[in-house]
């Protein structure tokens, strides 16, 4: 099959419209409980992350906004952190909690038995909102370690309880616009049972609290072999998919570059988003990456996960769902499976080169940074990056 030099008009349309969002940590030393490899010019504190952020935007015009991880990235005046994003030409995105770092929650801690421990857990999520509101953002994304180790280490049930009250409290500090999203995860580093460890726990808790809580769905979170398209499909027809955490994963929770491991699998996903015109910004569905560059330079690594993204979902517009439907109708397995991976198997690569051209951006996003001199910049100007956000 000849490779696609030019976008149709519609697929361009939309792809200009996509934005994905950026995590502060993956600009951060990250590692493994064996060993974190520093990288030279790791940034130091929040500014430097944005800053390497501005570079990803830079080189994609696709990455227009940057989640923090709160405390991670506190700074003392989120305002000028702010305004420092906007002046390099980024936005402040999601506000992500953190309630697994400290010693007081390590039973728990919006599920902990302990109605104090759960008061300062619920504390911190609206100290979250108060950040976010300054960061200019309306969203704050809810990840829990909370779980147990061992068989009747705890009450399930009674946690359930708990986190559902803990959740309505921190539901009744939203405002109009806001919303919070509730990230599940099945394993880790809880290793019996995880309070938050499926879409369809983390769903029951968003309907119990109203339509401002929606579902995020870290593709790293799940069991291997299992469907996640299925769960992306079922959560847009419930209208409760409010964002993604893209990775890619061999093992477990991997955090690798985002079609790294299983490129289909990415293709299939957002096959399901464009079929639900999800991938329209009117849908609200914030398409977030979060991952840890342990190896590879974190900027190029960020770079090449936009790509991807961006890649994929031109390949997913590609596929002719007219005719797929009819072979559909004609129960012509084989046809409608061939029509879907005619687009998956399609080389977007020329063609979106043109399309970024044509916007004024580097036709090789990738290329161009490596070229451009900022690694060696930072790595002269900083020395002592911190690990993920821990300490900075
Ligand atoms: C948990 C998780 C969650 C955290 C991030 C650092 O595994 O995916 O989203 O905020 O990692
Ligand atoms: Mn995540
Ligand atoms: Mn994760």
């Amino acid at each position: 099959m000849s490779p696609l030099t030019e976008l149709p008009d519609d697929i361009a349309r939309d792809l200009r419209e996509f934005t994905i969002e950026v995590p502060s940590w993956a600009y951060g030393n990250s590692g493994t409980r064996f060993k974190v490899f520093g990288t030279p010019g790791t940034p130091r504190d929040p500014f430097e992350k944005i800053a390497d952020a501005a570079q990803t935007h830079a080189m994609t015009g696709s990455s227009p906004r940057v989640s923090l991880h709160h405390p991670w990235d506190r700074v003392e005046d989120t305002a000028a952190l702010r305004s420092y994003a906007e002046d390099l030409g980024v936005q402040l995105g999601m506000i992500n909690s953190n309630t697994f770092q400290d010693d007081e929650y390590k039973y728990g801690s919006l599920t902990h038995s302990d109605p104090a421990v759960r008061r300062r857990a619920i504390d911190h999520h609206l100290e979250c909102l108060a950040v976010m509101r300054e960061a200019g953002s309306h969203e704050l994304k809810i990840w829990l370690a909370d779980g147990t180790n061992y068989a009747g280490q705890d009450s399930i049930r009674a946690r359930q309880d708990h986190l559902a009250n803990s959740l309505a409290e921190i539901y009744a500090g939203l405002q109009e616009g806001e919303r919070i999203v509730l990230e599940y995860k099945f394993f880790e580093p809880a290793f019996y049972h995880t309070d938050v460890p499926d879409w369809g726990t983390s769903l029951l808790h968003c309907l119990a609290l109203g339509e401002q809580a929606m579902v995020v769905l870290d593709t790293g979170h799940h069991a291997p072999g299992t469907n996640i398209e299925f769960i992306v499909a079922q959560l847009l027809r419930q209208g409760r998919l409010g964002a993604f955490d893209f990775n890619s994963r061999n093992y477990a929770d991997d955090d690798l570059i985002v079609g790294a491991a299983d490129p289909f699998q990415l293709f299939r996903i957002l096959f399901e988003i464009v079929q639900q015109d999800a991938h329209r910004p009117a849908s609200g569905v914030n398409f977030m990456l979060d991952q840890c560059h342990n190896l590879e330079s974190k900027i190029q690594g960020q770079i090449r996960s936009v790509l991807n993204v961006q890649e994929t979902l031109a390949k997913a517009l590609l596929v002719d769902r007219e005719a797929l439907a009819d072979a559909q109708a004609r129960y012509d397995v084989l046809e409608a499976n061939a029509i879907l991976m005619d687009a998956f198997w399609t080389d977007v690569r020329p063609a979106l080169a043109a399309f970024r051209e044509e916007q004024g951006l580097p036709a090789d996003p990738f290329g161009a940074f490596r070229a451009s001199g900022y690694e060696e910049k930072v790595a002269a100007e900083r020395v002592g990056g911190n690990q993920m956000g821990w300490g900075a």
